[in-house]
């Protein structure tokens, strides 16, 4: 007797856990640039769903890429730019999409899906989220001229107050179309060309930073600072000094997107978030709250007038001759090798 009631005893405690286990916590590990989000949004993902979002955040593509390549990672969302998206699917990186989670994706503007070409044609891999051009931020109260070139960042006028990213691909590119070179050049006697000229252009740079550049502008730290477009319609909102401008020589546009890791674990999770992030409303909210141009066609139309009227919010296709990054195969290695030669130097 006392054996049957240990027995039934155990069987109701096992069905008990097993019961727990069933429940268990939903999560989802999101990778993501840092301020690239409105972690209210999260929050608001969170209680609507009862799925966990677990949030690492990175400064730049190369080390998202990095960090997923060298393994023993679990992301189960990233959002990299198209040229890094192109990367991945060439690697067989990326888990395809299943839209029919994505009802939401049929907010996205139509014409942005198509603007890069070459990366993710079909959108299999990808959902378009932010946009965006890189160019000058600087404060109208210590530069007396007109800004539209980027000739302007090696003028020793604006020594140490000059604020460059920490990003070999962005770094190159400006030098690159100064030069009147292509972004995705290979050819190595321009890397050469470039890579001297940004050592050149050294001594003047402040520093070569990530997210922190928005608040030394909005401090007044410096007169000049090359910047995404998004991070300078958020600085501008915050100081009336700051404009942002595309230099004549041309410069690059990106488009970054929602993307799931291959063998991501928790992939209709990802899905869920991608789907909520397209909801016009929260494409909204979130484009306010971080400044940068939404995918979303109802979210660009109604930012904030405050956004709106910034320069850098619209973008004009024609403005300057605007080149998307490529993946350039294995040419990259001469970019890192020439990157941490003008870090070094
Ligand atoms: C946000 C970074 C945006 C990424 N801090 C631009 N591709």
């Amino acid at each position: 007797m006392k054996k049957i009631i240990f027995i039934s005893l155990f069987v109701v405690l096992a069905g008990f856990f097993v019961g727990c286990s069933n429940k268990e916590q939903e999560v989802l590990y999101f990778y993501n640039w840092g301020d690239y989000i409105d972690e209210d949004l999260v929050e608001q993902f969170e209680e609507e769903t009862g799925i966990r979002v677990i949030s690492e955040y990175y400064d730049s593509n190369e080390a998202m890429y990095q960090k997923i390549k060298n393994g023993g990672s679990n992301y189960d969302l990233i959002i990299p730019s198209d040229y890094m998206v192109e990367k991945m699917i060439n690697e067989d990186m990326l888990e395809e999409i299943n839209y029919d989670n994505i009802p939401n994706a049929s907010n996205i503007n139509p014409e942005l899906l198509d603007i890069e070409k070459d990366a993710d044609p079909a959108h299999n891999y990808s959902v378009p989220y932010m946009w965006g051009t890189l160019g000058i931020l600087y404060n109208k109260d210590m530069v007396d001229e007109e800004v539209n070139s980027w000739d302007i960042l090696w003028d020793d006028k604006y020594n140490k107050s000059i604020f460059m990213y920490n990003s070999q691909r962005d770094s190159f590119a400006v030098a690159l179309k100064r030069l009147g070179y292509s972004l995705n050049t290979t050819d190595p006697t321009e890397l050469e060309e470039a890579k001297q000229s940004l050592i050149e252009q050294k001594p003047l740079v402040t520093a070569y930073v990530g997210d922190s550049v928005k608040d030394s502008m909005i401090n007044n730290e410096a007169a000049l600072a090359v910047v995404y477009s998004g991070d300078a319609v958020y600085c501008e909102t915050l100081n009336d000094s700051l404009d942002f401008a595309l230099p004549r020589e041309g410069t690059n546009i990106f488009m970054d997107y929602l993307c799931i890791p291959k063998g991501a674990e928790n992939k209709e999770n990802a899905e869920k978030f991608i789907n909520f992030l397209c909801d016009n409303a929260v494409a909204t909210q979130n484009s306010n709250y971080i400044g940068y141009t939404s995918a979303n066609s109802y979210a660009e139309e109604n930012a904030d007038e405050s956004l709106r009227s910034k320069s850098g919010f619209i973008i004009d296709l024609n403005a300057v001759d605007l080149e998307f990054y490529r993946d350039l195969g294995d040419s990259i290695e001469l970019y890192d090798k020439l990157w941490t030669e003008v870090l070094a130097n």
